[in-house]
């Protein structure tokens, strides 16, 4: 597998296994059909992007009945209000904005008053966006040949946004070519993504799955995008989904700030960009997985089958990858109509109504939703004040 900005030669990190996609909620006359691909990460020495060798159709995973809703967590709706706020130094009042993949609308809403347009694949939460909130949506994926199908759309954005979206686009040559051409000279491109540098440390490997191709440094994007006239200029890290990095890009650049190349150097120095350390992560992985499925078993001779908390995608990695089924877990809490009384991709634990989180019924429960533990935390406050206590799958979280 050749790398996908690059081209050249991938080195193998690690291989979780046969995986189902991650969102991929089933009825029970699904299972049978159910698709499954290898999830393999690999790191590439030239340009120190972090991949999948292989990756499923954009359409299996983004359609009609994408069952991811920003919306859902309170967390994230004030986090993309302060993401608004710190953009407004990029434009004025006649400026105009374009959000790639603006989901539910979650942040888009905030750039209402100003000439906005979402790009968004998933009908039904681009249908939210556009019904619910208002918005300028166009129902499709990103591309090249949208933007060279659409005159409109070429060299007319003073901002280009995005959230958690990038990752997700598997051609990122062209991802990179289609933002240069629509954004104006010295327009911003903001986006941020889960950060290479967290998931090394937390051993968080359950942000690898189909739907994140890639895993982003500076170093990453600053290779990627510079080929395409597109300049890091700053960055910000963030605290959200566990621990990402937003990333500043301007078109054609005049100079690049010392605090980038500062940033670019740390990495360097931290083993984000040298393939022998990258390469330890399989070693932390395998770790991980014997700490968690013994620790699962212990508790589960105890106290007998235990629930968990988030039907998120990372829970399909973690579930998959650890092989644990419904002989551990008994069901996933979660508050999503789209995945309740539904089950679990690959592992077919069923999804339950949050509301029926009863907090007497539960000593220990997995909390697969871990980035959003403050949230939830409140939530179910009465199980914490109970003596209740929340797990992870790894010990560095
Ligand atoms: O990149 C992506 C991010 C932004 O969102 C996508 N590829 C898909 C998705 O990833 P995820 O599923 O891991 O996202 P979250 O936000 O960690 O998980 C959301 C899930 O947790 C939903 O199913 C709702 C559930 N949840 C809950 O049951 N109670 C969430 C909150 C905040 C809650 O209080
Ligand atoms: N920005 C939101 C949603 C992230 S989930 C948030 O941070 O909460 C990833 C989103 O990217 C999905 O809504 C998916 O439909 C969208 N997406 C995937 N590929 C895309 C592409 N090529 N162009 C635009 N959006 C895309």
């Amino acid at each position: 597998m050749k790398c996908r900005n690059c081209n050249i030669k991938l080195d193998n990190i690690v291989n979780f296994g046969k995986m189902p996609l991650a969102n991929r909620f089933l009825k029970k006359n699904q299972f049978k059909k159910e698709f499954f691909f290898k999830l393999r990460a690999a790191f590439c020495k030239k340009c120190f992007l972090f991949q999948l060798t292989e990756s499923p159709k954009p359409q299996q995973m983004f359609n009609r009945n994408y069952p991811f809703y920003s919306h859902t967590s309170n967390g994230m709706i004030a986090h993309f209000k302060k993401f608004f706020t710190f953009t407004k130094k990029f434009i004025g009042k006649n400026s105009k904005i374009l959000e790639i993949g603006c989901n539910d609308g979650i942040l888009l809403k905030n750039y209402k008053n100003f000439k906005h347009l979402g790009v968004e694949p998933s009908k039904n939460v681009a249908n939210i966006a556009k019904k619910k909130f208002n918005l300028n949506v166009i129902n499709n994926f990103f591309n090249l040949d949208l933007i060279e199908n659409n005159k409109k759309l070429k060299d007319n954005y003073d901002l280009i946004i995005s959230a958690n979206v990038i990752c997700h686009i598997a051609d990122i040559n062209n991802l990179a070519k289609a933002v240069s051409l629509s954004l104006k000279t010295g327009g911003a491109f903001v986006f941020e993504e889960p950060y290479l540098g967290d998931v090394i440390q937390k051993v968080s490997y359950d942000q690898i799955y189909d739907e994140h191709i890639f895993l982003f440094s500076l170093n990453s994007v600053k290779n990627i995008f510079k080929k395409f006239g597109l300049d890091l200029v700053d960055y910000k890290k963030q605290t959200t989904h566990g621990g990402s990095m937003r990333y500043i890009l301007q078109k054609n650049a005049t100079k690049i700030p010392k605090k980038v190349l500062n940033a670019l150097k740390i990495e360097r120095q931290k083993g984000l960009c040298s393939v022998e350390k990258i390469k330890k992560f399989k070693l932390d992985c395998q770790k991980q997985k014997l700490f968690f499925v013994n620790n699962l078993k212990k508790i589960v001779k105890k106290y007998g089958k235990i629930s968990a908390y988030g039907a998120t995608s990372k829970s399909t990695t973690i579930l998959n990858y650890c092989n644990i089924d419904n002989k551990y877990i008994d069901c996933i809490y979660d508050t999503t109509p789209d995945k309740i009384n539904k089950f679990s991709p690959g592992k077919h634990i069923p999804i339950v109504n949050h509301r029926k989180f009863h907090f007497k019924d539960h000593k220990i429960v997995i909390l697969f939703a871990w980035n959003h533990l403050k949230e939830i935390q409140k939530k179910e406050i009465k199980f914490i004040v109970n003596g209740g206590r929340f797990i992870y799958h790894s010990s560095k979280i």
